[in-house]
């Protein structure tokens, strides 16, 4: 560059990201292909026979699933006959509950919920979003990993992640076989930090299960589904075996969520010209018509490929608030590292952060970026004080409290040493008192003592293998006296038996009592209205460690 300020310019983290300009026959779009449909809708004798100018003849099995089992045939003729912009206008319109948005969302096809969207910038949707939240209260979940996949590590970051007010905390393996491993770390580490955090761990399906089922987890998010059905086919999934597999879950008491978002089919190269939004809208009928309780979505692993596309965060926001229109808990992405750029990353959370969703972060990484094995996360360990000031900057609940450095040493150690406990009894490769103490001040695993990786998974492999499940954590941590964490995986167990937070948007309080669309729904209808930060959490969340009384600038 032959300029100073345009060499300057170059080196900034915004130019270190990828720009495209759309391609909509390949998909590179993301709002308004000239390749989407037309939003149509014939019935006949109870049936759909037309959607989106397609015949019933000629439809696939998302069109076939969608027509049959996802829209609302009561209102569907109706809804399809309200103009788009009478729809977007009630989304925004304070005097117009949320339900009378939904009954209508249900009935439209996904080129109707498009065209909804066609009307609506990012202010009118933030709007939406805040009144279509299925829960009242917003909440948030965590990512937590490491590379060298240390249990008391891996358990202490999952105590300190429960203690800064995550509601779910989501794991995953880089080796696979350490699965009931992470799994069974994550889960002491949250019930020793909070009990009723809700614990996940992401691996493929048929594994996934089983660690549900030896109740070592207690959600399931990552049943994925795709907007064409050439990127579903090779998944080896349809939207019945997605359907069937999402029943088995919650037939043991796991709650189960969907994943989806923009980007994924034009990513596998099947989108058939088709816009993200329009294939996303797509997915979403399909998930309500599996029965799913929620959605992980707003591009999720895919948020790279909207990201470098003209209006992508927007359509991200979009997508965000047609599930909410259809009654799904939405967990609202955020999770996989979307930009370089602190100003970036930031402006794009605030179309999550300031109207809430159920999760605000669908997986905030609560380790440092290197031992997020989810890719690195758009949020870290290392932004956790940003992120508690900007909800004291906002008087915003992002789900998050400060805490003390007291505290969360404390709490990891409690953790840690409740998986060594573990360990011992159940005959597992010994965890070192050094482990211990190295997993309460680490920052990263860097800062972890090796392990015997052979031995450690020849013991998960054992554990996986054979009869002991959640109940024999739960008596190997009351013998060691690790008496309020084995109380709360019990009440877990319990808890699963109940099945009350399979209810759409559950989770557990800080009393671990269930909050859902049943007993906490959204009830926002305009100002004074709603949820309100105030009273203790408002008080929480201005209680920085780091304000100071006044007196000491006299
Ligand atoms: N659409 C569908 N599934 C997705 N996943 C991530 N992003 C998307 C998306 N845009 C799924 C992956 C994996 C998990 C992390 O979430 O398939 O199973
Ligand atoms: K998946
Ligand atoms: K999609
Ligand atoms: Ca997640």
């Amino acid at each position: 560059a032959q300029s100073r300020r345009f060499a300057i310019l170059a080196q900034r983290d915004i130019n270190q990201e990828t720009f495209v300009e759309p391609w909509p026959k390949a998909g590179l779009v993301v709002t308004d292909s000239p390749y989407d449909p037309q939003p149509s809708l014939r019935m006949e004798g109870g049936r759909v026979v037309e959607m989106d100018g397609r015949q019933r003849a000629d439809f696939d099995m998302l069109d076939l699933f969608i027509a049959d089992h996802s829209l609302d045939l009561a209102v569907a003729e109706e809804a399809m006959a309200t103009p788009s912009q009478t729809i977007a206008r009630m989304l925004v319109d304070i005097n117009v509950p949320a339900a009378a948005v939904r009954r209508l969302a249900r009935g439209c096809t996904p080129a109707k919920l498009c065209d909804i969207i066609r009307h609506m910038n990012v202010l009118e949707m933030m709007v939406g979003l805040g009144k279509m939240r299925v829960r009242r209260t917003p909440a948030n979940q965590a990512h937590v990993t490491n590379w060298r996949e240390h249990p008391a590590l891996l358990a202490a970051d999952a105590a300190e992640a429960s203690l800064r007010g995550f509601a779910e905390v989501e794991t995953t393996v880089r080796v696979a076989r350490n699965a009931p491993f992470n799994a069974l770390a994550v889960l002491i580490g949250t019930q020793t930090g909070r009990g009723g955090v809700l614990t996940q761990c992401a691996v493929e399906e048929a594994l996934g299960l089983r660690l549900a089922m030896k109740g070592l987890t207690t959600y399931a998010e990552t049943l994925s589904v795709y907007g064409t059905e050439r990127t579903f086919v090779d998944g080896d999934d349809t939207p019945w075996s997605k359907a069937f597999l999402a029943s088995a879950y919650a037939s043991r008491g796991v709650k189960v969520r969907f994943t989806s978002g923009t980007g994924s089919e034009a990513l596998m190269g099947n989108a058939e010209g088709c816009s993200m939004l329009y294939l996303e809208a797509r997915c979403l009928q399909v998930v309500r018509g599996a029965g799913s309780q929620g959605v992980q979505n707003g591009s999720i692993s895919c948020i790279a490929l909207p990201e470098s596309l003209p209006g992508g965060v927007r359509a991200v926001l979009a997508e965000n608030l047609l599930a909410s229109m259809l009654g799904l808990e939405v967990a609202s992405g955020n999770d996989a590292l979307a930009s370089h750029s602190a100003i970036r990353k930031s402006a794009k959370l605030m179309l999550q952060f300031i109207p809430g969703t159920d999760f605000i972060f669908s997986g905030y990484s609560a380790v440092p970026k290197r031992d997020n094995l989810f890719g690195g996360g758009n949020f870290d360990a290392e932004d956790f004080d940003d992120y508690n000031v900007l909800q004291r900057d906002m008087q915003v609940d992002g789900g998050l409290r400060p805490i003390t450095e007291e505290e969360a040493l404390a709490i990891r150690r409690e953790a840690a040493r409740a998986i060594q406990a573990v360990y011992a009894e159940l005959g597992f490769p010994p965890i070192s008192d050094e482990e211990v103490e190295a997993a309460v001040i680490a920052h990263s695993s860097d800062d972890m003592p090796e392990r015997d990786l052979v031995a450690d998974l020849e013991a998960a492999d054992r554990f996986l293998a054979g009869e002991e499940g959640m109940l024999t954590v739960v008596q190997a941590l009351h013998r060691r006296g690790f008496t309020r964490t084995a109380q709360n995986i019990l009440e877990m167990g319990r808890q699963r038996v109940a099945g009350d937070y399979l209810q759409p948007s559950a989770i557990f309080d800080r009393h671990f009592r269930v909050l859902s669309a049943i007993n906490d729904p959204n009830d926002y209808t305009g100002p004074g209205t709603g949820y309100r930060v105030e009273g203790e959490r408002w008080q929480e969340i201005q209680a920085i460690p780091q304000a100071r009384p006044p007196q000491d600038f006299i």
